[in-house]
């Protein structure tokens, strides 16, 4: 038969690294049960936290209603609680990376094996692997590209990658419930029966030292071992470390923000004093034009009730009762500011002006950017209510710097960069 050629890749024997077997697979896929599960529920909880059943500005996910049955009104305490979940999400994402890649090579030989199907049973549980597999490299690659590449696919990132890791995650949960106790039989049998595989000594050629392959997935051919597998899971984890270490500073923020060396440093660089911190979208990007700003041009409008509506000047906005509230910008892509300290005008304050006093409505906020995915949002009445949600003014004991959003912009604690639009133009309240 040709599928027994081991040239061809068809053939198990074409595949020959001695790594390859069941306690490898398993404790690999051990790591990924436990990982993935976080980032599954971290991401969802990152979907809910921008609000996207509350208005179309947000988000235009189609069945959302279905798959987002889940969703809630995000709170603003702790203040930090988005920095850590989208910390943790991106951070363990990048981390998971050369996991994922080793299980993949793992059961590689699985992929090309012949027959394609041996029964209905068989056909289904290679089209769940399908949906595995492709699901899971779909997950990683948007997830980076969308970091790294700072919003490949403007407004279309939520979606794509929500409905993506529902069909992951399904085949994911089919997976684990079908592979989880064959894995755990495998690592602990280690434990207790079962030496390490000894690397065979050179020459030995098959040696007994192929532990016993419960999953098919050892090489009947193996050829001699340069590395042991422990040896392998130390390079595989090591990875990761390296990868851990140069990602997790872009969350913690501050100085730690340049042992981030794989994170995206941004557009523009901060500089240095009181709006010295990270600037995701410059003002120059976002085609804000300076004459727009000026205080002789520009006017906040706020409507409330019964379409009342006033126009207030800078000036104005700093005679207005003014707060402070030391917030962090924690960014979808995982990187967080530390604290900063904002000083302006309340929202609920704002919302009382045109006729909500006491129980402040949803709001719409507009910026003066003509385009883009973010130039617009919307908030929630948890938001707008509580007393650290400001239209900021100035930052740190400044004037707010073009590209922070000058002349004023949104700050809202716990909800993620996205809601804290900048260049304000307009605030709607009650009108979702
Ligand atoms: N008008 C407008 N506001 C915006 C954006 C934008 O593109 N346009 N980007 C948002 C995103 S995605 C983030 S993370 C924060 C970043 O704020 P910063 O640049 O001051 O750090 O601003 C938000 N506000
Ligand atoms: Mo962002």
């Amino acid at each position: 038969m040709r599928d027994d050629d081991p040239r061809l890749p068809t053939s198990p024997g074409f595949w020959r690294s001695p790594l390859r077997g069941t306690w490898f697979t398993s404790v690999l896929g051990l790591v990924l049960l436990a990982g993935v599960t976080v980032l599954f529920l971290t991401g969802l909880v990152s979907y809910a936290a921008y609000n996207p059943d509350l208005a179309p500005v947000n988000d235009q996910t189609p069945d959302k209603g279905l798959l987002g049955f889940y969703l809630f009104s995000w709170p603003t305490d702790p203040y930090w609680l988005y920095r850590l979940t989208q910390g943790l999400h991106v951070t363990l994402g990048i981390t998971l990376i050369p996991v994922l890649l080793a299980k993949l090579w793992s059961v590689v030989p699985k992929l090309f094996a012949l027959p394609p199907a041996r029964s209905l049973a068989h056909a289904l549980e290679r089209l769940s692997l399908l949906l595995l597999v492709g699901g899971g490299l779909f997950e990683f690659v948007t997830g980076v590209l969308n970091v790294q590449l700072d919003y490949l696919f403007p407004g279309s990132f939520y979606p794509l990658h929500f409905y993506g890791a529902w069909v992951f995650f399904a085949a994911f949960l089919a997976h684990a419930a079908l592979k989880t106790p064959t894995a755990l039989r495998a690592v602990r049998g280690r434990h207790t029966e079962e030496r390490p595989p000894v690397p065979a000594p050179p020459g030995a050629g098959q040696s007994a030292a192929v532990p016993a392959d419960e999953g098919g997935l050892a090489s009947p051919l193996p050829d001699p071992p340069t590395v042991d597998r422990r040896g392998a899971l130390w390079f595989v984890g090591g990875g990761s470390l390296l990868l851990l270490v140069t990602t997790a500073g872009q969350s913690i923020g501050g100085a730690w923000r340049r042992t981030a060396l794989l994170a995206p440093h941004g557009w523009a660089d901060p500089g240095g004093g009181p709006n010295g911190f990270q600037i995701n979208k410059t003002a120059g990007y976002a085609g804000i034009d300076p004459g727009q700003t000026a205080e002789g041009a520009w006017r906040l409008v706020v409507t409330g009730r019964g379409g009342r509506t006033v126009r207030l000047s800078r000036a104005e906005l700093l005679r207005l009762p003014q707060h402070s509230a030391a917030l962090p910008i924690a960014c979808v892509e995982g990187w967080s500011t530390a604290d900063q300290w904002w000083r302006g005008v309340r929202l609920r304050d704002l919302a009382a002006l045109v006729g909500h006093d006491g129980d402040p409505p949803d709001v719409l906020v507009e910026s003066l950017q003509l385009h883009g995915a973010f130039r617009r949002g919307a908030l929630r009445a948890n938001q707008v209510a509580d007393p650290r949600s400001l239209l900021a003014l100035r930052v740190n004991g400044e004037d707010l710097s073009p590209d922070h959003g000058y002349p004023a912009r949104v700050i809202v604690p716990a909800a993620p960069g996205v809601l804290n639009t900048k260049w304000v133009a307009r605030l709607t309240f009650g009108e979702l």
